[in-house]
């Protein structure tokens, strides 16, 4: 599972990249100056169980900042895509390639008007950003019906001579791009296709199959960045748009807070509204300023930068739950010792033994049964696991 964050050029890919993650990524105003992937962790918040069962938790695989869990899931920040990426403007279709194991996509888009169509810095408010959405959309439409074309004859023909089934010579061309029957069969529904002669489809109902396979794969949300910059009058603009949760954000100011809080001059959780400085006496008056901007004019203005409610509202969109496995159901601790070490994101429908299975494969081999931790109930390989399950698994030595 990926986040991958889009975008036209020099919208604040990067920055949010960086803002997000451990890694670093060259930000610069000027348009492509990503060229190869980024690629990092971000974290998705969680409550963690340890306020529950009153324990202190020593996480492993994640981490805990006042009762919040914090769980990883992997990220990456690739070059701006251009209108007509597809036809190999500007980068052309390369980096789309980057993009294949992307589940949820975050659009960035330059909501303060600053920056063209090709990415280069323009006066405030003269480009209008929802023109940016539509454009994103078809590209990333293209990219993935030229790679569907390129077989397309022969896959079609033999699906009807072997009498298969479209989904799975579909879904068979396209692994390793997060695309699977049902994506497929949901499209060739939605459009009332003749699922036995493929080869029939014009070229067309080609291209509206691919967009909804599109829309359902690489589902997406939108990121109004440098709302710090932007006016209200472009920001109001975000109401215009029905078709997708759009979250206002900065992703400046987040960097600017995290890389203050690295340095211990500040206290930050991303997400939240606040920080605390840690010695006011120790910054600069240019230092204030820059803290008191961000503070009036992105966390009370919007209760927060933003960042952090784009991971989770794009992680939301996989429709995945967290689950905490642990050895000993009583003390929750695992092997060494450690107590609610470790926060696994699996998909909604998860039995314990698929659990098992991301645990490790010894582990879903040998499954005999698991317990829940909250309840100390005995649960079958078959129970489906909720959103926040604490459980220990017996397998067999
Ligand atoms: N005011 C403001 N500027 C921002 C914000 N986010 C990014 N920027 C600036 O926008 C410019 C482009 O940022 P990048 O992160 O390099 O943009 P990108 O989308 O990765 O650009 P490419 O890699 O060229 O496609 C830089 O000058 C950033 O400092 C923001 O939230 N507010
Ligand atoms: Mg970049």
């Amino acid at each position: 599972m990926q986040i991958g964050i889009v975008g036209k050029p020099n919208v604040g890919k990067s920055t949010f990249f960086t803002s997000a993650t451990n890694a670093q990524a060259e930000i610069a105003n000027y348009p492509f100056t990503t060229i190869d992937a980024n690629r990092g962790v971000m974290y998705i918040r969680k409550p963690c169980p340890c306020k529950e069962f009153k324990v202190t938790c020593t996480p492993h695989n994640s981490e805990c900042r006042q009762g919040t869990r914090f769980i990883p899931i992997e990220a990456i920040d690739v070059a701006g895509l251009v209108p007509d990426a597809h036809k190999g403007k500007g980068l052309g279709n390369k980096f789309l390639d980057d993009l294949r194991q992307a589940h949820v996509l975050i659009q960035i888009i330059d909501a303060s008007g600053s920056t063209d169509a090709e990415g280069n810095p323009c006066k405030p408010g003269s480009y209008d950003p929802l023109k940016d959405i539509a454009f994103l959309e078809t590209e990333i439409t293209y990219w993935l019906h030229g790679i569907i074309q390129k077989n397309w004859d022969r896959i079609s023909r033999q699906t009807e001579q072997e009498n298969k089934k479209i989904e799975h010579t579909l879904s068979d061309q396209l692994t390793g791009l997060g695309i699977n029957d049902d994506h497929i069969l949901h499209a060739v529904k939605e459009l009332s296709l003749d699922k036995s002669k493929p080869s029939q489809w014009t070229e067309d109902q080609l291209l509206k199959l691919v967009d909804i396979i599109r829309k359902k794969s690489k589902p997406m949300i939108i990121a109004f960045n440098k709302s710090d910059k932007a006016s209200d009058e472009m920001m109001k603009k975000m109401n215009d748009i029905a078709e997708y949760t759009v979250i206002p954000t900065s992703a400046e100011s987040e960097l600017a807070l995290t890389n203050a809080a690295e340095k211990q001059i500040l206290d930050y959780i991303p997400g939240t509204n606040t920080f605390t400085l840690t010695n006011p006496a120790a910054l600069s008056d240019k230092q204030h300023k820059a803290l008191d901007y961000i503070n009036t004019h992105v966390l009370q203005k919007y209760g927060s930068t933003g960042i952090q409610q784009c991971i989770d509202e794009a992680v939301n969109m996989l429709d995945l739950i967290v689950v905490y496995p642990v050895e000993d159901d009583t003390h929750l601790t695992d092997k060494e010792g450690r107590i609610l070490p470790d926060a696994h994101l699996i998909p909604r429908g998860s039995t314990a033994k698929d659990l098992a299975y991301k645990v490790h494969t010894d582990l879903g081999d040998h499954f005999i049964r698991a317990i829940d931790a909250r309840t100390h109930r005995v649960i079958g390989a078959d129970h489906v696991l909720k959103d926040g399950d604490v459980i220990s698994i017996i397998a067999d030595a």
